[in-house]
Order: structure tokens, then C-alpha cells, then sequence
């Protein structure tokens, strides 16, 4: 009953802001996954959460660090299948691991814990 009620209330507020302002910039809040992407030195950042990556694929520069995060409350990794090496532990929330690519190329790269939890690097 709460929970409907709240989910109304949701959409209806949506659909009142699209309605109400002519694709003005959104500013609904808990969606920073596109801005946060790049950092200001170049660093890249990948979130694993809810079972993937976010963004599942980055392209950057040899050189360009990548940096994964887990927000998830499960253990991942980041291992590489094809491409150049990658080849982390596994990890727990809160905790990142960072690997620079050398040479431009595409890596593929899997959680080695998580079937279909796959991402892609190209380095260009
Ligand atoms: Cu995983």
C-alpha cells in the first residue's frame, strides 16, 4: 500500500516535470555515473554495480589510468580475456583496483564470479 502509493507519487512528479519544462537539463539526482566517468588528471572510473560495469565500455589513451570501484556489496574482478593482461584480485565493497594500459588495442575483460558481468576497454 506505502510502497504504490510512493511509486506513484514517483512517476507522477516525473511525468509533471516532463511535461513542465521543454528538455531543460534534468536535475532528478542519482544518476552521476556519465559525469563521473572521467576524473580531472584523466583518470577513468568504472563502478561495478548491480552485477556490472558502469559504464561497460571506456575508451582511453595509453597511458590513461582506469580505475574500477566496487558499490556492489559482492566480491568482483576484473580480469582481462582477450587483449592486453588485466588480472585483479577479487574485491569488496568500497574497494578499487587501477590498471594503465600500455598500447592501443581492445581489451575485453569478465568478473570471473559473476557469469555475464563483462566490460570492454579500447585503447586508442
Ligand atoms: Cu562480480
Amino acid at each position: 500500500m506505502q510502497r504504490s502509493l510512493l511509486t506513484l507519487l514517483v512517476l507522477g512528479s516525473g511525468a509533471v516535470a516532463l511535461a513542465g519544462c521543454g528538455g531543460s537539463d534534468s536535475d532528478s539526482g542519482g544518476d552521476t555515473a556519465q559525469t563521473a566517468a572521467t576524473a580531472a588528471d584523466g583518470a577513468v572510473q568504472v563502478t561495478m554495480k548491480g552485477l556490472a560495469y558502469n559504464p561497460k565500455t571506456v575508451a582511453v589513451r595509453p597511458g590513461q589510468k582506469i580505475t574500477w570501484v566496487n558499490d556492489d556489496d559482492v566480491l568482483h574482478d576484473v580480469v582481462s580475456t582477450s587483449g592486453e593482461r588485466i588480472e585483479s584480485e577479487l574485491f569488496s565493497n568500497g574497494k578499487s583496483f587501477s590498471f594503465t594500459p600500455t598500447r592501443a588495442g581492445t581489451i575485453a575483460y569478465v568478473c570471473t564470479i559473476h557469469p555475464g558481468m563483462e566490460g570492454t576497454v579500447e585503447v586508442r
